[in-house]
Formats: C-alpha cells, structure tokens, sequence
C-alpha cells in the first residue's frame, strides 16, 4: 500500500484540572510556542476539559474559570490564536466521538499498564472511575483527530504517545487502511520533567495539596523568591559538571529550570555557577524566574479581566478545528462501517 503523507501538523494538550505550572510551562508550553514560530508546521493547542474530570469532579466554576485562565496562560505565553488553532475539548464534539472509537480499539490489558492510570488510581483502583481508565484513549482521539504527526509534551506523557502509535497502528491493520499517521513524540529541552521544589524525585504537579511544591504561573515575584528559597537543596556547593548531579535531585531539578528559563544548557549553568552555594544560586535563580515569568503573569491576568474575549477565542478556534477534525471522524465512521446516509 503507498504510504500516506500526511500534512506537518502539531496537537498538544494540557488539562484544566488546576492552575498552570513551571512544569506546565517549560515541559510543555514553551515548546508549543516554539513549534508554532518555527513555521513548519500546522498547531492546534487544546485545553483538555475532558480529561479534567477523570481523576476527580471538579465544581463547575473552578473548571470553567481554570479553563479560561489556561486559555489565557497560552496566550500570554506567546501562543497566537492567529496562527496556531486555540481550543477547548469539549467544544470540539469530535474528540469524544472518536475516542469512543478508540476505546473499542484499545485493550483493556493496555490501559491497566498505564503508570499514569496506576498512579491517579492508587491503592483502590476500584474506586477510580471510568474515565481515568480510559483517558488515554481519548488522548489518541485528541491527537489522530488532527491526523497530527508531532506532539511536543513532557516525559510523563511517553508512555501515553506510545499508546497512541499502537491505536493508531491497530486501527490501520484491523481495518486493512493507512488512515492514522504513526504520531511522533517530541520531547526536547532541559525540563522535559521539572520537579517538584520540596521532594526532587516527585514530579512537580498542578495538583499536588501542597502549594510550596510548585510555581504557579499566577504567582507574582515575591512568592516565586519564597518558593525557590524555600526549595528543598543540599549542602554541597554546585558541582562542574552535569554528571555530579546525578544523585542530587534536588539541586539537578533548580539547575535544569534555570537551564530552561535560561535558553542555555544545564553545562552552561553549571560553567557560570560551579561553586557557588545554594544560598546564592537560589537568588540568581528567582532573578532570572521573576523576569520569565511575571511578565507572562500579568499578561495573563489582563486577559482574565475580560473572560467574554477568551470565550470568543475558543468559539472561533472550535469552527476552525472543526474544518479538520468533521471529515476525519466522517471518514473514520465510513472506515468502521457506521451508515452515513
Ligand atoms: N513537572 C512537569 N515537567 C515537565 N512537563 C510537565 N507537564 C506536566 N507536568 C510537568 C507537561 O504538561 C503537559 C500537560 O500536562 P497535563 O496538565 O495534561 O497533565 P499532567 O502531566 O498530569 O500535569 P500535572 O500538572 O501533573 O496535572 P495533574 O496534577 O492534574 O495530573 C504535558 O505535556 C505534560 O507532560
């Protein structure tokens, strides 16, 4: 069979289950912001509302308010709703259409593998619900929708993509088609997993109780200085050289987020800084932290202050998502047989 080709066409996603991280940001956003600009490539971005309320119930407010704010941190980030396709999930009806799909696609003994399924479920997996279960279905679905060949997302999300490449791959051989692209991850840079400031061995989570072990993309200087402060070190001085850090992680985590928001590599922090204390380190740190990040926050807080724009963005962006992802779940239901007439 000749090989489809597919249009160079970049989705990514992030949930609107709390407010944006560091970790949000350098493992997932910063890099949405550069594949749009780089020009290659076609970009939808997607808060995924969907997904929000698989770990557990949101009161509807905060979702709708978390939604708009993350709609709102793209934006302030560098995301242009011009040139890049800016929408909410589940006002792309398609999304949860096809995931149905792909849940009769995907096999149980898949999705019980999913570490991040046994982690969210824990010790009572009984008590989980349905839909976390089934959440990477549905990501394969927000993904293939788009027919999307790149997805530029942070570490956690590897073993998800591979499910997505195996959905993919079942759903062409079952059927006897090369309709789905084999999808490819993209997960680059030095914060590929930026972790959590109080524990360098947990990843640093929107969700997590505790508001000290992250930096929220809301927080304004003085609370990111505290924060960064606060994080968890060591007592040895920085070390020359990156292998040195192998088991320190919590000084590694403060070098790769400098690496990150600085544009340079973890080496080069360490060539600026070798030998300096914590003490220290920690104030260049929050000094090149508030300079990132508090323009992005302000940004996002003008944004909020007119909610009806944002809705506007999401509304234009879902008509135009629409263009694409209509005939692809079209062509899907005529694939499995579904009468179209
Ligand atoms: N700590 C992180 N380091 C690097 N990348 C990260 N991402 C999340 N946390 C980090 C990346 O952000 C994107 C969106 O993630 P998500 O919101 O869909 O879900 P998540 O990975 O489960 O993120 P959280 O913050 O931990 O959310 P909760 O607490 O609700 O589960 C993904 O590309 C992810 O890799």
């Amino acid at each position: 069979m000749a090989q489809t080709q597919f249009t160079q066409r970049v989705f990514s996603g992030i949930q609107p289950s709390g407010g944006l991280t560091l970790g949000n940001y350098l493992g997932a956003i910063k890099r949405f912001v550069d594949m749009q600009d780089e020009g290659s490539f076609q970009t939808v971005y997607c808060m995924v509302d969907l997904h929000a309320i698989t770990a557990k119930l949101l009161d509807p407010d905060t979702l709708r308010h978390n939604t708009r704010e993350l709609c709102a941190g793209f934006i302030a980030s560098g995301i242009d709703p011009e040139k890049s396709i800016l929408i909410n999930q589940s006002q792309v009806p398609e999304h949860a259409q096809l995931g149905w799909i792909f849940s009769c696609i995907a096999r149980m003994g898949w999705m019980e593998r999913m570490t991040q399924y046994k982690d969210k479920s824990g010790k009572n997996a009984e008590a989980a619900s349905l839909g976390l279960l089934a959440y990477p279905a549905l990501m394969a679905a927000d993904i293939l929708l788009y027919h999307a060949t790149h997805v530029p997302v942070g570490d956690d999300q590897k073993q998800h993509l591979e499910l997505t490449r195996d959905i993919a791959a079942k759903f062409n051989h079952d059927y006897g088609v090369d309709f789905f692209p084999i999808t490819e991850p993209v997960i680059e840079g030095a914060a590929t997993r930026v972790m959590n400031l109080q524990d360098g061995t947990k990843k640093m989570s929107k969700s997590d109780p505790s508001d000290k072990t992250r930096i929220n993309m809301t927080d304004d200087a003085d609370t990111i200085a505290k924060k960064i402060r606060k994080a968890k070190t060591d007592p040895d001085p920085l070390p020359d050289n990156t292998d040195a850090l192998t088991d320190r992680p919590d000084a590694r985590n403060l070098v790769n987020i400098y690496a990150a928001l600085g544009d340079i590599t973890p080496q080069a922090v360490l060539d600026q800084h070798a030998g300096a204390l914590f003490g220290h380190f920690k104030v260049a740190l929050s000094d090149v932290a508030v300079d990132k990040l508090a323009p992005i926050s302000s940004e996002m807080s003008r944004l909020m202050d007119d909610p009806a724009e944002i809705d506007r963005i999401l509304r234009r962006g879902a008509d135009r998502a629409r263009e694409i992802s209509v005939p692809i779940l079209e062509k899907t239901y005529d694939i499995v047989g579904m009468l179209r007439s």
